[in-house]
């Protein structure tokens, strides 16, 4: 979709929505300055090269860089609309950390001129983009901010989450509707403008700190869901109950729609975001924090119950399937399958392979346990014991034929007709 192209963008932040965001406002004709702190980063963006690994995204940028679209550079450069597309980590106590986001603001804040656009896509705590106009009030007083009771400003100011699935980027990007809430309604329309120049889904405007709430509630919505699918896991199994059957059976209810447990939360969002809502109203988020206290402790569950599984064949070599935070991705970043495999490794050692199509060598995680990467066809020759960690297509095609004499533990429900290898197994989804 065409973008002005007398607009100069500049995206602060070259990360996994920084970098794919500031390509396609290049492809669309605008001239998109990428600014990062790593000098490796602008190096490579530069010479046509990406850094993170994401469908598409290589060919996009080699493109709109050789078009001279889109330049990478360490320094703010004066820019009609600038998106802040930096990292907000949790702190070791949970309090969100928006340091990255204040720092982004100082450089911007000195390229600032009447009639721009400053847009924060960060993850926030709601807040954070009144925080990030007090910033600019102090840093710019010779210009007027907009505020909270309308009164204009001489810069437009608004929140705007991404919510793009990491493996969807690029077309997430354009067809997801997106939620854009300015400071004053008028900010709100600046960048709906500017977004609609790009976005195929629909544009919805609203204040900043609903925006701010929609993004942490959406991610919090599903680690709630996910956190019923995981204690419907362990109650089922010790009740010898088949969970996959029983979900899928309540999930022709009309208005069920129960998701899939496994071995834990991972990725970068929905084990993170849910603790910023907690830290803003702890009293009152106690399902939330409980939610995100069930999914952690799925995954010490599951390394309780596939110890059992493989101390009771003290014999035989172990295949632990996947390493990745979910299906057929080479993400292995915040990964409850490299928890759980991993302590498996530091406790059984060389008993313990890995298979993952999707990576050439062992996270750091491993390094030290004597615990080895194998093939797949090699492992359903060579190990006895089997533990599902993450369900890849790759895994779920092996023939039933081919793994009826493994004991397996699965806690993504990919081998439903997988046969008990022993009788006295303990219950639920161990078919030993
Ligand atoms: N998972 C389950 N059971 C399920 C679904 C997921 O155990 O039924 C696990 C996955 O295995 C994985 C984790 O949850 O470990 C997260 O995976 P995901 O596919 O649910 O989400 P992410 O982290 O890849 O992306 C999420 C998305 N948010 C929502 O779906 C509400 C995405 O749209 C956001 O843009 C992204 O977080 C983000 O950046 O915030």
């Amino acid at each position: 979709m065409p973008v002005d192209s007398n607009q100069k963008v500049s995206v602060i932040g070259l990360g996994y929505i920084g970098l794919p965001t500031a390509a396609l406002i290049a492809r669309g004709g605008a001239q998109v300055v990428g600014v990062d702190v790593s000098a490796h980063v602008v190096e490579t963006v530069n010479s046509g090269r990406v850094h993170i690994e994401e469908v598409d995204l290589d060919g996009l940028v080699q493109g709109v860089v050789s078009r001279g679209n889109l330049r990478a550079s360490l320094e703010v450069e004066p820019s009609d609309v600038f998106i802040i597309a930096v990292p907000t980590p949790v702190a070791e106590d949970r309090a969100p950390d928006i340091s990255y986001i204040l720092k982004a603001a100082r450089t911007v804040a000195p390229a600032l001129k009447a009639g721009d656009v400053v847009i924060l896509e960060s993850t926030s705590p709601v807040g954070t983009t009144e925080a990030m106009r007090d910033l600019f009030t102090q840093l710019r007083p010779d210009l007027k901010m907009p505020m909270q009771n309308g009164a204009a400003g001489d810069i437009a100011i608004a929140y705007c989450p991404e919510r793009v699935l990491p493996g969807r980027i690029l077309v997430e990007l354009i067809d997801n509707d997106r939620c854009i809430g300015g400071i004053t309604p008028r900010c709100a329309r600046k960048a709906l403008a500017f977004y609609r120049q790009f976005v195929r889904g629909q544009c919805i405007t609203t204040t900043a700190r609903a925006a701010e709430m929609v993004k942490l509630v959406e991610n919090s919505f599903r680690d709630v869901n996910i956190a019923f699918a995981n204690e419907l896991s362990v109650i089922a199994e010790r009740m010898d109950i088949d969970v996959w059957e029983v979900i899928r059976l309540a999930n022709r209810h009309p208005r069920v729609n129960i998701l899939q447990p496994g071995p834990g939360v991972g990725g970068h969002c929905i084990a993170v975001d849910p603790w910023f809502i907690v830290h803003g109203d702890p009293e009152n988020a106690r399902l939330i924090r409980t939610a995100r206290e069930v999914n952690d402790g799925k995954t010490d569950y599951v390394v309780a119950r596939a110890s059992d599984l493989i101390d009771e064949f003290p014999g035989e070599t172990v295949a632990c399937l996947g390493l990745a935070f979910k299906p057929n991705i080479d993400d292995f970043r915040e990964s409850p399958a490299v928890k759980v495999a991993a302590r498996l490794a530091r406790r059984y050692g060389r008993r313990i392979r890995l298979v993952e199509p999707y990576a050439q060598a062992l996270p750091m995680e491993f390094a030290g346990t004597g615990a080895e990467l194998m093939d797949l066809d090699t492992a359903l020759e060579q190990c006895g014991v089997f533990v599902i960690l993450v369900d890849h297509d790759m895994f779920k095609s092996v023939p039933v034929d081919e793994r009826a004499d493994k004991a397996v533990y699965d806690t993504r429900g990919i081998w439903s007709d997988q046969p008990r290898r022993i009788s006295a197994a303990p219950a639920g989804r161990i078919a030993v």
